[in-house]
C-alpha cells in the first residue's frame, strides 16, 4: 500500500501550518502536497494551549485559533486544506523514514514517497522518569505540549477547584501554567531548581518583578530544589511531591514542564545532526538534498549569533518554514534566512518580547515599579539583546529594529539613562 507526493510536510504543528499557507501562495498544485500529523486535528498555534485554551471564561477552542490566526493570517480549517488539494494525514504516526528511497512508513503500515520532505517534527516534552521519577501517568499528573494534553489538563484542573497545584518546573511552561492555574482559582506552588524563574532569559531584576507579581497573586515558590518522588493514594492519584531538600508539598494535581527534547529518532543516523537537531544551512535543507527541516527539530546558521543554534520559540518555527517552502519552490530567487531571535510570552495581565540575544551585559531601563520596563544587553560594545514589557506595538517594533542593527555602544550609563528612547531614536 502506497502514494506518492511531490511534497510532503512530516509533522502537523506550527511550522507545518505555515509552510502549507506558503505552499499555496507560491502555487502548489492539486495533489502535490500531504501533511502526516500524529495529531488528529488540522495545525493550530500551539502557543494558544498556554493561553487562551486554559482560560475559565470564554476559553479558546479549535477551529478558532488554527494556523495562521496567530500572525493575523488566513485561518486555514480542514476546509481550506480540502479546497487547496492538499492531503492532510491525521492520527497518523511516522514510524520510520529511509532518506535514500525517499520514502516515509506510518505506524498504519502505508508507505508514503516524495520528491521533498519537509521534516516538522517538533518537541516532545521531558518526563519526569527522564530525571529518575516515578508517577508521570498518574491520572492528576500533567503535561503540555499538545491539543489532547491541554484537554486533559483542563479536566484536570476542573476537578481541583480550590485545591493544591503543584507546578515543577520554572520555564516556560510553569510560568504560563502556574499562571492559568491561579487564574482558574487553584493554591499554586512552583518547584523548580534554579535560583529564579526563567533563569535562562530573566536577569535577577527582571525575575523579581515577575515574582513580586505572581506572589502578589497568590503563587508560592520552592526554589532551589527539585521533586523527587510522589506519595500516592490508593486508587494511584499523587497526594503530594517530596522534594529533595526533604519536604513535603501537599499535591491535588501536579503540572509538569521540566523541558523539551527535538524529534528527530527518526532520522538519527540518516542525516547530519548539530546540537540536538537535523542540521540545516540558510535554506534549511538538510545534508540530503530533498530533505528540509524547520522549527524545533532544526539546527540552522543563526547569522544573529553567527553559529548554529536550534530554537524553540514559535516566530522561528513560522519564518523557517515559510524559507524552507520558498528555497524549494524558487530556488534561484531564494536566499539564506536571515533570521533575527524572537521570543514572547503573556501571563496575567503582562506581556513581553524579546529579541536577539542576552549575552554580555544587562543593563535595565523604564520602571520596575510600573508597567514597562525592560533591559538591553550589550556585548563588545555593541546591543546584541532587548527586552520590554508592557511596550505598545511602536515600542515592540523599535526594540526589534535596534536590535537587528547591532548598534554600537558607547557608554552604558547614557543607555541606561535614555533607556526605551535609544530604540525609539533609531
Ligand atoms: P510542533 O508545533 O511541536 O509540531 C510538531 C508536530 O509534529 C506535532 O503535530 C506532532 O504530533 C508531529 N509529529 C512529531 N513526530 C511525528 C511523527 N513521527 N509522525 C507524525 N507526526 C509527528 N513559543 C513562543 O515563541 N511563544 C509562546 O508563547 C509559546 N507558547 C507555547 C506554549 C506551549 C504550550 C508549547 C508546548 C509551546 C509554546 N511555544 C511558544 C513554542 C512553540 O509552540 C514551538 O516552538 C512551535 O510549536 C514549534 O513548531 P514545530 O512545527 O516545529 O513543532
Ligand atoms: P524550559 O526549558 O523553558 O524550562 C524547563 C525548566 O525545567 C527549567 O527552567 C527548570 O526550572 C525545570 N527543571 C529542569 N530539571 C528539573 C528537575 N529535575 N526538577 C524540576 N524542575 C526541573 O522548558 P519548558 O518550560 O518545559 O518548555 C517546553 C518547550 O515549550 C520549550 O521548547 C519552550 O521554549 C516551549 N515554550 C515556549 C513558550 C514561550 O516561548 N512563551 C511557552 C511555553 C512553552
Ligand atoms: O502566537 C500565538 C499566541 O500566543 C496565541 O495565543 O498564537 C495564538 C493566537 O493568538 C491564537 O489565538
Amino acid at each position: 500500500m502506497g502514494r506518492a507526493f511531490v511534497y510532503v510536510i512530516l509533522g502537523g504543528g506550527v511550522a507545518a501550518g505555515y509552510a502549507a499557507d506558503e505552499f499555496v501562495k507560491r502555487g502548489v498544485l492539486r495533489g502535490q502536497l500531504c501533511i502526516i500529523s500524529e495529531e488528529h486535528v488540522a495545525p493550530y498555534e500551539r502557543p494558544a494551549l498556554s493561553k487562551g485554551y486554559l482560560l475559565p471564561e470564554a476559553p479558546a477552542r479549535l477551529p478558532s485559533f488554527h494556523c495562521c490566526v496567530g500572525t493575523s493570517g488566513e485561518r486555514l480549517t480542514p476546509e481550506w486544506y480540502k479546497e487547496h488539494g492538499i492531503e492532510l494525514i491525521l492520527g497518523t504516526r511516522v514510524q520510520s523514514a529511509d532518506v535514500k528511497r525517499k520514502t516515509l512508513l506510518t505506524a498504519k503500515g502505508e508507505t508514503i514517497s516524495y520528491k521533498y520532505l519537509i521534516v516538522a517534527t517538533g518537541s516532545r516534552a521531558m518526563k519526569l522518569e527522564e530525571f529518575g521519577l516515578k508517577g508521570s501517568d498518574a491520572s492528576n499528573v500533567c503535561y503540555l505540549r499538545d491539543l489532547a494534553d491541554a484537554e486533559r489538563l483542563v479536566n484536570v484542573l476542573q476537578s481541583c477547584d480550590g485545591r493544591n497545584a503543584i507546578v515543577i518546573g520554572g520555564g516556560y511552561i510553569g510560568m504560563e501554567c502556574a499562571a492559568a492555574l491561579v487564574i482558574n482559582k487553584l493554591n499554586v506552588t512552583m518547584v523548580f531548581p534554579e535560583v529564579r524563574l526563567l533563569s535562562r532569559l530573566f536577569t535577577p531584576k527582571i525575575a523579581r518583578y515577575y515574582e513580586d507579581f505572581y506572589q502578589s497573586k497568590g503563587v508560592k515558590f520552592i526554589k532551589g530544589t527539585a521533586a523527587a518522588s510522589f506519595d500516592f493514594s490508593s486508587d494511584g492519584q499523587v497526594t503530594a511531591v517530596n522534594l529533595r531538600d526533604g519536604s513535603k508539598v501537599p499535591a491535588d494535581m501536579v503540572l509538569v514542564g521540566v523541558g523539551a527534547r527535538p524529534n528527530t529518532s527518526l532520522f538519527e543516523g540518516q542525516l547530519t545532526m548539530e546540537k540536538g537537531g537535523i542540521k540545516v544551512d540558510g535554506k534549511m535543507q538538510s545534508n540530503n538534498s530533498s530533505v528540509y527541516a524547520v522549527g524545533d527539530v532544526a539546527a540552522l546558521p543563526v547569522k544573529f549569533f553567527g553559529e548554529i543554534r536550534r530554537l524553540e520559540h514559535v516566530d522561528a518555527a513560522r519564518k523557517s518554514a515559510r524559507h524552507a517552502v520558498a528555497a524549494i519552490m524558487e530556488p534561484r530567487k531564494t536566499g539564506q534566512l536571515d533570521y533575527l531571535p524572537f521570543f514572547y510570552s503573556r501571563v496575567f495581565t503582562l506581556s513581553w518580547q524579546f529579541y536577539g540575544d542576552n549575552a554580555g551585559e544587562a543593563v535595565h531601563f523604564g520602571e520596575f515599579s510600573g508597567t514597562t520596563f525592560g533591559a538591553y544587553w550589550v556585548d563588545n560594545s555593541r546591543l546584541v539583546g532587548s527586552f520590554l514589557e508592557g511596550g505598545s506595538k511602536e515600542e515592540f517594533d523599535a526594540i526589534a529594529q535596534v536590535t537587528r542593527l547591532k548598534p554600537f555602544i558607547k557608554d552604558l550609563g547614557e543607555l541606561e539613562r535614555q533607556g526605551l528612547e535609544f530604540a525609539l531614536s533609531f
